[in-house]
């Protein structure tokens, strides 16, 4: 994706997580807002998105972290797939998930997580990877050394966790115990 592309995807994380109110907006309950009216949104706060890099970054991304559907109403509408920090019910199903999970994050931050687990922060959710690849990209977005855990998702959700899998593949779970982390 190049930058100006890069740009557009970080303003739509912005207002579809985090934001909404900043251009007026307020998310329907499952997160989603009907596309025409984020763009004019955008439009009218002075932080334009055409409509052709909005369907750019929705299919091009590398993550995938927007779902563009039709509602009820049949108008076109777009949410943020995963990594809220305002209140919206995505209607996740919980599933088994695979045996094992992953988890980057600093070197630094490991002592803390294996005293208190992970811990989902201000976002709605603990966020972890199907694959050890994906962990290592999600870890050295933090400064200094990457840590890789791994989570044993099986024994997990056999003590009764749950989880969900967000609609591009990121495991969410509400805390994990240090007592099913091992560093890698
Ligand atoms: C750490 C990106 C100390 C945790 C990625 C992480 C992901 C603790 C940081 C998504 C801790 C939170 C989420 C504890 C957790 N003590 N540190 N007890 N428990 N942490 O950004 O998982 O690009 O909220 O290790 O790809 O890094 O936004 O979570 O380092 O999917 O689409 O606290 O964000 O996706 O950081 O990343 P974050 P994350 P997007």
């Amino acid at each position: 994706m190049n930058a100006d592309l890069v740009r557009v995807s970080k303003r739509l994380s912005a207002v579809l997580r985090h934001r909404p109110a900043s251009v007026g907006l307020a998310l329907d309950p499952q997160g989603w807002v009907d596309v025409d009216t984020l763009l004019a949104a955008l439009a009218a706060h002075s932080r334009p998105v055409s409509r052709d890099d909005l369907d750019a970054v929705v299919s091009g991304n590398d993550k995938r972290r927007f779902a563009v559907s039709v509602g009820a109403d049949g108008r076109e509408r777009i949410r943020a797939s995963q990594g809220h920090s305002v209140p919206v019910a995505l209607g996740l199903a919980d599933r088994q998930p695979p045996a094992v999970l992953f988890h980057g994050t600093s070197a630094g931050a490991v002592p803390s997580i294996l005293r208190t687990g992970l811990v989902k922060g201000r976002r709605h959710a603990v966020h972890l990877s199907a694959d050890v690849r994906t962990a290592q990209v999600v870890g050295a977005r933090r400064s200094g050394p990457v840590a890789l855990l791994e989570v044993d998702a099986a024994a997990m959700a056999g003590s009764g966790h749950r989880f969900q899998r967000s609609a591009n593949g990121v495991w969410l779970t509400e805390h994990v115990p240090p007592t099913f982390i091992r560093r890698l």
